[in-house]
């Protein structure tokens, strides 16, 4: 008569009979580091143009877009939105290249958040 091998952990199937998913170390994985895109004030790009860029590159409304604007006229500098590092120099691109192409000197900078 052959012997009846008793069932290992090896023989389980993935989640049954094994320790609840609560007791399992989450891999651990690094959060991306975020990216400030700051915009920079001068005396030249109009208002009319920066709320404009703000709604069409970064999605706001107006109201948020003249917001922005008005606190990097004010105060020199804003953030116009926070991301990773990569989507972050990709917008501030888009920006410089939209104001260049229209001949504005608007300029903008990436910060570590
Ligand atoms: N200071 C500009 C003006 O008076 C307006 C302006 C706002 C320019 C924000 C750049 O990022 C900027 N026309």
């Amino acid at each position: 008569m052959p012997e009846m091998n008793k069932p290992t952990n090896k023989d389980r199937l993935p989640g049954f009979g094994s320790a609840p998913d609560t007791e399992v170390a989450p891999p651990e994985v690094d959060r991306p580091s975020l990216y400030r895109v700051v915009l920079l004030n001068d005396d030249y790009t109009p208002m009319e143009f920066v709320v404009q860029m703000l709604q069409k590159l970064f999605g706001y409304g107006r109201e948020k877009a003249t917001r922005i604007m008005l606190e990097v006229h004010m105060k020199g500098r804003g953030v116009c939105g926070v991301f990773s590092f990569e989507i972050a120099e990709t917008r501030a691109a888009q920006v410089l290249d939209y104001a260049r192409r229209h001949e504005h000197p608007l300029a903008c900078v990436v910060e570590k958040a």
